[in-house]
């Protein structure tokens, strides 16, 4: 029996809206378009139907679990308009979504196995991170109008099936600059919340350029007082206070994804040395920038003073970030003399390790010494990157032709830069990790990260135009081998989420 026929119907309606041709599906066409494509799918007989007597069931009583049942009830709650009690009694668990853990190591971290009949809904997982993933799976097995805030009265189907699925990646990022212009916590936590309905992990914040300082560093203040004032344009700027930053990192926490805070250093950093004069030695007036420019400022790395800001910025910052990573940017430092770059980057990197960090930096820091646990993060030039993988670190592939949300789409895009290109969505889709630079393996690969840079981004409306529909696209990059991934076939499964997008409210770019 063909359950999902209604689902098939709509989708060529879809696609009339995103950047693909019309034409009927091809047979091998998974018919959930689950974004990203799980590992397997064997389907079963007979659909499982949510009712008003459907329970969540988080069996033996485990903080972890319980979390992921009030997120999933959170979900579906205000749509179906049923009660969704989340209970760990295990009787009668007919017609209820069971969440456990336990069993099947060989899941990881992040895997999960999903089981649906005719009586119930099983996740198991190994760690609560699998069962997280699993219910954004279910999630998007339901019709898209599980996503309205408000009642919608229709059955809600769910297809018989069982997936097992795990990532290929451990680390599926997005960036967001905050820095040259500025968002509120409640626009972070948004995007958080849409990268990880496609299964992203980590949210890198970019909190500082030439433009703004947005993290409060309570021995140095002026770096907000000051350098949080403005933005791109002139606007008005703004920087988090560490409380919150910490409701930022909690939020995401919640949602399984690691929040990775990025000072950008020595480069790229006119707002704090018109903050601190003294942290800059070159013979330059400096005031607050609202420009676009890149490469023009430099923190002074023959003085120690220097040394003692990084030190407070890392440790402060190191304190209020319970994930593993600090990025310190590194690149285009283009008014940093390359015997002072290096010198300065063997600094810092044990400055980091110091507060129980690993660095994180843009490619360009491969030039310097790295430090075992140090990750070059791929952008730009190939060469860094090879290098920085004979130094036996690892690689975040970011190519900028390709995984860089703040390129135009095409010519007539209203937002965005394209100096790396025009990025359409079948272009930002087709790459493979592996091959894009040759000399670069999968063994040396630790994920895959999609930056939006925003120069031109001045919105939460701006921020979904550029990161959807591109952006579910990385994410199964990040997820999906590149065997198991092909453009003709992962099309079809985009177009059908555009119903999704706008039930979410997410305004997204229809080429
Ligand atoms: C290059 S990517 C930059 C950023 C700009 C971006 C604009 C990178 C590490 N540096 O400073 O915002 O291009 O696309």
């Amino acid at each position: 029996m063909r359950l999902l026929a209604p689902l098939l119907l709509t989708t060529t309606v879809a696609i009339g809206t995103l950047s693909c041709k019309q034409g009927s599906e091809p047979d091998n066409i998974m018919t959930e378009h689950i974004i990203p494509k799980p590992s397997s799918i064997a389907y079963g007989a007979e659909p499982f139907t949510l009712s008003a007597d459907t329970r969540i069931h988080t069996g033996a009583d485990s903080e972890g679990v319980r979390r992921v049942a009030e997120h999933l009830a959170a979900i579906l709650r205000p749509s179906t308009g049923f009660k969704m009690p989340v209970t760990g009694i295990d009787r009668d668990s007919l017609g209820s979504i069971r969440l456990s853990l336990g069993g099947d190591s060989t899941l990881g971290d992040e895997g999960y196995e999903l089981n649906v009949d005719r009586r119930m809904v099983r996740i198991r997982a190994h760690r609560p991170a699998g069962l997280y993933m699993g219910v954004q799976t279910l999630r998007q097995m339901l019709p898209h109008e599980i996503e309205s805030d408000s009642i919608v009265n229709r059955t809600w189907e769910v297809a018989p099936l069982t997936i097992r699925d795990r990532p290929e990646y451990g680390y599926r990022g997005a960036m967001l600059d905050v820095a040259r212009h500025f968002f509120s916590v409640a626009d972070v936590k948004r995007y958080i919340d849409l990268i990880s309905l496609y299964k992203m992990n980590v949210l890198h914040l970019h909190l500082s350029d030439d433009q703004g300082w947005r993290i409060e560093i309570k021995s140095w203040p002026k770096l907000t007082e000051v350098g949080g004032k403005t933005q791109v344009g002139g606007g008005e700027g703004g920087f988090y206070t560490q409380e919150q930053y910490k409701d930022i990192v909690q939020y995401a926490s919640d949602r399984f994804v690691t929040i990775v805070p990025e000072i950008d250093m020595p480069g790229h950093t006119n707002a704090a040395l018109v903050s601190y004069p003294e942290l800059n030695c070159r013979d330059t007036t400096l005031t607050l920038y609202t420009g676009t420019e890149v490469g023009f400022s430099t923190l002074c790395v023959k003085s120690e003073k220097t040394y003692r800001f990084v030190e407070d910025v890392v440790r402060e910052l190191a304190a209020i970030t319970p994930g593993p990573y600090l990025h310190i940017g590194g690149d285009e430092s283009h008014v940093t003399p390359l015997n002072e770059y290096i010198l300065f980057m063997n600094r810092v990197q044990p400055i980091v390790t110091k507060y129980g960090k690993s660095v994180i930096g843009w490619d360009e820091i491969a030039k310097a010494s790295l430090q075992p646990n140090t990750v070059v993060q791929f952008w730009a030039d190939k060469d860094n990157s090879l290098m920085a993988v004979s130094k036996g670190a690892k690689v975040i592939m970011s190519p900028a032709k390709k995984a860089y949300l703040d390129m135009q789409y095409d010519s007539t895009t209203r937002l965005g830069l394209h100096w790396a290109g025009y990025i359409e969505v079948d272009s930002s889709y087709e790459w493979d990790p592996t091959v894009y630079v040759p000399g670069i393996f999968r063994e040396n690969i630790l994920g895959v990260e999609a930056p939006l840079w925003t120069e031109t981004v001045q919105t939460m409306d701006d921020i979904e135009y550029m990161a959807f529909p591109r952006l579910p696209g990385i994410a199964e990059i990040g997820w999906t081998p590149s065997s198991e991934r092909k453009w003709d076939e992962y099309k079809y499964r985009l177009a059908v989420h555009a119903r999704r997008f706008k039930a979410m409210g997410i305004d997204f770019h229809p080429s």
